[in-house]
């Protein structure tokens, strides 16, 4: 599966080691590492803007750390980096979308001509099935409300999080993300593990050596821990908010895995396949016209746009989302500075 590295990877990393990347520079970096390790050049070019956004973002969790994992788990056969999805009209407003074993974000880039379409008249639904997400949520709804309509996703993945009252991993992380267009600026976006943390920042402290601020799982007798360790040694991760972050985590499942016709975290089994990471899932995204709702004569942004006012006025000193924003800006002033572990595991996928 692996070719000769291409030359530029080299140098790229050299000179990430030394001083920051441009995102161009982190994109052209991560594309070739995918492309050398099984990526087709689309998937690769998808992938590798997806994962860079990300650490652009400030969202490390799901940034040019997962390169390794990603590089890792295209080895190990479990997922197809050269698919090409199937997307179907299943309805006036559904999209169904087999991902035919290989990455979520490739089949909603191949999907998104159809939803744009469906979603002008009001709404559209696609159900994504046979898929594999490693990345940030936030992503995948922010580039629909950028073209004016409300969106909403949902993602599943591999058992990890206890459900209120057991002990025993279930569910997955499962991620939402909500993006609304606003007047004149970037969407509002919001993006949140439905477990306390997720599963990549636990993975960073533990790397790191750094004890959890909270609470944030169990360990392997069941005792709630700050240890990340304990977590990923056998314990567990917990819903947010106890059992009502823990019912929304369900309904991510039953959306997810029984509306697409997927599998539920806890049945995701790569055992077969040493060194896969990624879990194999399904995903929901709504989008809804903001017009279409309201009438043609109502003002949407105006509206949320009060909405916001009035919650500064009470004293909200930030929305979700503007942290991620003021690390865009940041990161195309700056560049990208990587740790020197993450430049080190992407030097590794270099060995053939
Ligand atoms: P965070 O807890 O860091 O943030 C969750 C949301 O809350 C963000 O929208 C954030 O905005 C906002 N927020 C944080 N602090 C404040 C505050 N003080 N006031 C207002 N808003 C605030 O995210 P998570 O750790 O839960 O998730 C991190 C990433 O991991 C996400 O991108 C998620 O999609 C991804 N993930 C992916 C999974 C997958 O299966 N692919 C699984 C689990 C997680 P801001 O970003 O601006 O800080
Ligand atoms: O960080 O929890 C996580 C996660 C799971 C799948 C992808 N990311």
């Amino acid at each position: 599966m692996n070719h000769l590295p291409d030359s530029t990877i080299p140098d790229l990393l050299a000179k990430a080691d030394r001083e920051p990347l441009s995102v161009a520079e982190a994109v052209e970096l991560a594309e070739a590492i995918l492309s050398s390790n099984g990526c087709s050049a689309d998937v690769a070019a998808i992938l590798s803007r997806n994962c860079v956004a990300a650490e652009r973002d400030g969202t490390f969790s799901h940034g040019l750390f997962r390169i390794a994992g990603y590089v890792r788990t295209l080895r190990s056969g479990w997922v197809d980096g050269r698919a090409v999805p199937v997307v179907e009209a299943a309805g006036p407003a559904l999209v169904r979308a087999d991902a035919c074993n290989g990455f979520s974000q490739v089949a909603l880039d191949a999907a998104t001509p159809l939803l744009l379409e469906q979603a002008r008249a009001g709404v559209a639904v696609l159900a994504l099935r046979n898929s594999h997400h490693f990345g940030a949520l936030a992503l995948d709804v922010e580039p629909f409300a950028e073209q004016g309509l409300i969106a909403l996703s949902v993602v599943n993945s591999m058992r990890q999080v206890a459900p209120f009252g057991a002990t025993t991993p279930i569910f997955g992380t499962n991620p939402i993300a909500f993006a609304a267009p606003r007047r004149g600026r970037a969407p509002f976006v919001f993006d949140l593990a439905t477990s306390t943390m997720s599963n990549g920042d636990v993975q960073l402290a533990a790397r790191e050596g750094r004890t959890l601020d909270e609470p944030a799982g169990i360990d392997r007798q069941g005792a709630a821990t700050v240890d990340p360790r304990a977590i990923l040694d056998s314990g567990a991760l917990v819903p947010f908010g106890r059992h009502k972050g823990a019912s929304i985590s369900l309904m991510v499942e039953i959306l997810c895995a029984a509306f697409v016709g997927g599998q539920f975290s806890h049945e995701v089994d790569f055992t077969g396949f040493p060194g896969a990471e990624i879990p194999k899932t399904g995903q929901t995204l709504i989008l809804l016209n903001p017009q279409a709702g309201r009438g043609p004569e109502a003002d949407f942004v105006s509206r949320i746009e009060a909405l916001f006012e009035c919650m500064e006025d009470a004293g909200v000193d930030r929305l979700p989302g503007e942290r991620r924003l003021a690390a865009r800006d940041r990161a195309a002033r700056d560049g990208l500075r990587i740790a020197a572990e993450h430049v080190q595991a992407m030097r590794s996928c270099l060995d053939v």
